[in-house]
């Protein structure tokens, strides 16, 4: 049997490679070290990669097996996400620190190897251990497979647009600073466009992206938000983009004159250069969906400047004011996914397991004579389900899935929350009967193919807040999105089930739901979790088990031999 499978396998490739270029391997080699940066009016020591900031684009076609061989010369505990990567069981190369591996120490090195298939687009690559995303990430694009292309007119340039944020200080002390008084760490002192803040800042005229381009000609806009903390609104000045795909999913053909991008998402946006020859300043500024939460009230911007022009006073796009949630929401919710399209997958129509999980702020109680900066005299914290996730530190979660090993996770994580209360009433935020969860290491265990619908519920302890839900190993359809309570009856006739936008990350409107769905067809371990970096460590995450299927080819491979000990 085997051997008849075998070769019909090779017939099969023989015959595609025949018509398309045939898949190769892509290899990379990342040298993770300090590297002097001047921003600001300062110098700043970085970690980056290969001496770059940001970090390299990658650029692989669909199919491609990708091989990226990372060595540590940071001083730091590092790994590395592949961010909207399925990694069809090859989830030892997903990277969240202590999820999927233990960290690669200093001096140290760990050879990451996926195939990407099934999905073209925009994606990124980030550092997926405490802070060190600030400044390590790049770009990972997915061309279709030639002869292949986009599913729109083929654009005659492409462009990635890393948004980010800088500070003027070290960021590993900042977030150190932060976690030991339990408060929120400092603001960044800029926004950037692929690591410039633009002349809006000090001294930084001449740290400004400048995008060239010729009349009538069409720019492929890759927009990553790569910022820790920020929801952005990004614009062009006189200029309207078409947005053709989210998160490497393709969308129908949606018109905008500003895109709103949450951290951890991605913008695929034609330029069409169709306005008088000129220049013109594309900005980005802060969507702060929280009533009063701190956050840095600047304005990075970079410019667009057309072939022949001669003027150099380019004209500023107004931007949108920084609460302006419902031009956040319009852009969240109005566009659709292209059915039919590229890698498109319908939304199941029956569903297996059914959750419900509340997203939000929590309280964690001060030690006895601790020093606290957080609400109340407290530390902050946050939850899903009201179980804080806290990471194990013995042994990553997928290694303990794998040999079998007990004591590092439970698999008691709700499929609904404890304790039902008025959950967008913002009577409750001080409710000191609700504010405090406890900490776990808690999965939800998921058979082989089941399909999952969740209802992501944002609550008002201490605030209302949009939260960035990214989903590791999967894309998910969202179905459908409102404010308030999301309630079982008159809510579920929304849902969308048949053009819903595909995603990884669903930025859950503030005070309000999302319903999402996905099939669990990859097994291992799913890391769920705020892309707000400062949530991560207070615990606004948690897991999927997803068990082995039923024959070799859907069972989990053992691990690479260098996958880092802890
Ligand atoms: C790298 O920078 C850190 C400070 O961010 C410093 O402690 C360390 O010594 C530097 N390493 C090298 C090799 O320069
Ligand atoms: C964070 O901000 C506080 C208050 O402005 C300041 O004292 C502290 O030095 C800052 N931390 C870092 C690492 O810059
Ligand atoms: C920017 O660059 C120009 C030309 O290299 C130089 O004359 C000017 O001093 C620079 N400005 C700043 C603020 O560094
Ligand atoms: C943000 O800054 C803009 C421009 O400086 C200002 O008009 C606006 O009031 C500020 N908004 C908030 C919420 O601080
Ligand atoms: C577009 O967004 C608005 C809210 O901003 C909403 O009322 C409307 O239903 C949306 N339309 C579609 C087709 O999603
Ligand atoms: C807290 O401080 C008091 C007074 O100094 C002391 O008696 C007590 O032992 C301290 N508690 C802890 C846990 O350190
Ligand atoms: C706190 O919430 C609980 C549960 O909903 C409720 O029973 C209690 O009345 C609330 N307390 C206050 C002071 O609102
Ligand atoms: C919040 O509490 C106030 C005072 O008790 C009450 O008047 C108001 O109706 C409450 N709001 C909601 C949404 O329950
Ligand atoms: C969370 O769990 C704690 C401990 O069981 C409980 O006191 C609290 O009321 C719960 N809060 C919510 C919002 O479920
Ligand atoms: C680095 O990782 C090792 C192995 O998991 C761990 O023992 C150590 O505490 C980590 N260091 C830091 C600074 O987190
Ligand atoms: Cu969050």
């Amino acid at each position: 049997m085997a051997h008849h499978w075998i070769s019909i396998a090779c017939a099969l490739v023989f015959l595609i490679s025949s018509s398309m270029a045939s898949a190769a391997v892509v290899e990379h080699s990342f040298h993770v070290e300090n590297l002097t940066v001047t921003r600001l009016c300062k110098k700043q020591v970085i970690n980056a990669v290969n001496g770059k900031f940001p970090g390299p684009t990658i650029e692989v076609q669909e199919g491609d097996t990708l091989l990226v061989r990372v060595l540590n010369k940071s001083p730091h505990n590092l790994t590395i996400h592949w961010h909207g990567i399925f990694q069809l069981l090859s989830g030892w190369a997903d990277g969240p620190n202590m999820i999927t591996q233990c960290p690669i120490p200093p001096g140290k090195t760990f050879t990451y190897k996926f195939k990407v298939i099934k999905q073209e687009g925009t994606l990124w690559w980030h550092a997926h251990v405490s802070v060190l995303r600030a400044t390590v990430y790049g770009a990972l694009i997915i061309q279709p497979r030639s002869p292949k292309s986009f599913p729109f007119p083929k654009p005659d340039h492409q462009v990635p647009i890393l948004l980010g944020e800088w500070w003027n200080a070290d960021i590993i002390q900042l977030e150190n600073e932060a976690l030991a008084v339990g408060g929120g760490p400092n603001n960044s002192d800029a926004y950037t466009i692929n690591g410039l803040p633009g002349d809006l800042y000090p001294c930084s005229q001449n740290h400004t992206f400048k995008l060239n381009v010729v009349k009538g000609k069409t720019y492929l806009l890759r927009i990553i938000n790569a910022a820790l903390n920020n929801q952005l609104f990004f614009k062009i000045a006189n200029h309207k983009m078409t947005v053709v795909a989210l998160d490497a999913a393709y969308t129908n053909p949606f018109l905008t004159d500003v895109v709103v991008v949450a951290p951890g998402q991605t913008v695929d946006a034609l330029l069409h250069a169709d306005q008088p020859i000129g220049s013109y300043f594309m900005a980005a500024s802060p969507y702060a969906s929280a009533p009063s939460v701190p956050f840095p009230n600047t304005t990075t911007r970079g410019v667009v400047v057309y072939d022949g022009a001669t003027t150099l006073a380019p004209l500023m796009p107004p931007m949108p004011a920084p609460h302006d949630t419902p031009t956040a929401h319009h852009f969240y919710t109005n566009i659709t996914g292209l059915v039919g399209g590229p890698h498109w997958v319908p939304v199941p129509t029956e569903v297996d397991e059914r959750m419900f999980v509340t997203i939000g702020l929590n309280l964690e109680p001060c030690q006895e004579n601790a020093t606290c900066q957080g609400p109340n005299g407290q530390r902050f914290s946050a939850s899903m389900n009201n179980h804080s996730f806290q990471s194990p530190t013995t042994l990553s979660m997928l290694q303990a899935f794998f040999f079998n090993v007990d004591g590092i996770f439970t698999d008691d994580f709700p499929d609904k929350p404890p304790v039902k209360f008025d959950f967008t009433n913002t009577n409750n935020s001080n409710n000191m009967s609700l504010l405090f969860a406890p900490k776990t290491t808690s999965v939800k265990k998921l058979k082989f193919n089941s399909r999952v619908e969740m209802v992501l519920q944002n609550t008002a302890l201490l605030t209302i807040e949009n939260h960035p839900m990214h989903l590791h190993g999967f894309n998910f359809h969202v179905l459908a999105q409102g404010f308030g309570n999301y309630d079982p009856v008159r809510d579920r006739k929304k849902l969308n089930l048949v053009n819903p936008q595909a995603r990884n990350t669903i930025a859950v409107p503030v005070g309000g739901w999302a319903v999402i769905r996905f099939i669990a067809n990859n097994p291992g371990v799913w890391f769920m979790h705020c892309h707000l970096d400062v949530h991560l460590p207070w615990g606004l995450a948690a897991a999927f088990v997803v068990e082995n299927g039923p024959t070799p080819w859907t069972r989990l491979p053992p691990p690479p031999r260098d996958l880092p000990k802890c």
